[in-house]
C-alpha cells in the first residue's frame, strides 16, 4: 500500500467531455474513470488537472488538412502527428472538465495543445519535445517529487505525460484502472511498453490508500 504524502502529486490527464461517450473523441468507457478519480483524488493533498485547449482549425485537426481523414498519420516538422476530429476547442462545452468531476481541491488546472501549428499531448512539453508548459518548474518550486498520473487516455495524454515525468525525474505511477485508452494500431501495448522501458511503475487505485 502506498500512502500519499507532501511530496506527492495526483495529476488528472484530459477528463473532459470531449473525450468520453457522446464527446468529440470519444475514448471508449471514458466516463469509467471519473468515480476512480474522485476516489482516488481524496487520498492527495495536491491534485493538478490538465485539460486539452485547442484553438479552432488546430494543426491536429483532419479538417484542417483538405483530404485528410481523422485518424490518419501526417507527416509535420516536428514528427508524425495523427490527426483528430476537431475536438476540445477552447471555451466549447467539449472542452469543459467532466461534470461529475469532484475535485474541489485542485490547485492547478493546466491547459495545453493551444498552439495552433503545435500539438501537445504531454502535460510537460508540447509535440515539439522543446516548449515546455511550465509544469515541472512549478512541481520543483513546490517540492512535489512523486507524481501519480490518471485520466484519458492512457496511450496518448496520459502515457507522453508519464514518458516526460521520467525525463524530467519524478517518480511516476500510472493508475492503470484509473485510465481509458483510444487504442488505435496498437497504440495501448506500445504506450505500457515504452513506459515500463522509462521506469514507469503500474498500478491500481486500490494500492494507493
Ligand atoms: C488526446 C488525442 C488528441 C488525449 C488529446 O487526451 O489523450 N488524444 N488530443
Ligand atoms: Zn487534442
Amino acid at each position: 500500500m502506498i500512502k500519499p504524502g507532501e511530496s506527492d502529486a495526483l495529476l488528472v490527464v484530459d477528463v473532459q467531455n470531449g473525450f468520453v461517450p457522446g464527446g468529440n473523441l470519444p475514448v471508449p468507457e471514458g466516463d469509467a474513470v471519473v468515480p476512480v478519480i474522485n476516489a482516488l483524488a481524496k487520498r492527495f493533498a495536491h491534485v493538478i488537472l490538465t485539460q486539452d485547449w485547442h484553438p479552432p482549425g488546430h494543426s491536429s485537426f483532419a479538417s484542417s488538412h483538405p483530404g485528410r481523414k481523422p485518424f490518419e498519420v501526417l507527416h509535420l516538422s516536428y514528427g508524425d502527428q495523427v490527426l483528430w476530429p476537431d475536438h476540445c476547442v477552447q471555451g466549447t462545452r467539449d472542452a469543459a472538465l467532466h461534470p461529475d468531476l469532484d475535485v474541489p481541491h485542485a490547485e492547478l488546472v493546466l491547459r495545453k495543445g493551444y498552439q495552433r501549428e503545435v500539438d501537445s499531448y504531454s502535460a510537460f512539453y508540447a509535440a515539439d519535445r522543446r516548449t515546455p508548459t511550465g509544469l515541472s518548474g512549478y512541481l520543483r518550486e513546490r517540492g512535489l517529487a512523486r507524481l501519480f498520473l490518471a485520466g484519458l487516455a492512457t496511450d496518448f495524454c496520459v502515457a507522453w505525460s508519464a514518458l516526460d515525468a521520467r525525463r524530467e525525474n519524478f517518480e511516476t505511477f500510472v493508475v492503470e484502472d484509473a485510465c481509458r485508452a483510444i487504442d488505435v494500431d496498437g497504440s495501448l501495448a506500445k504506450a505500457w511498453a515504452d513506459m515500463e522501458a522509462a521506469g514507469v511503475k503500474r498500478i491500481m487505485a486500490a494500492e494507493i490508500g
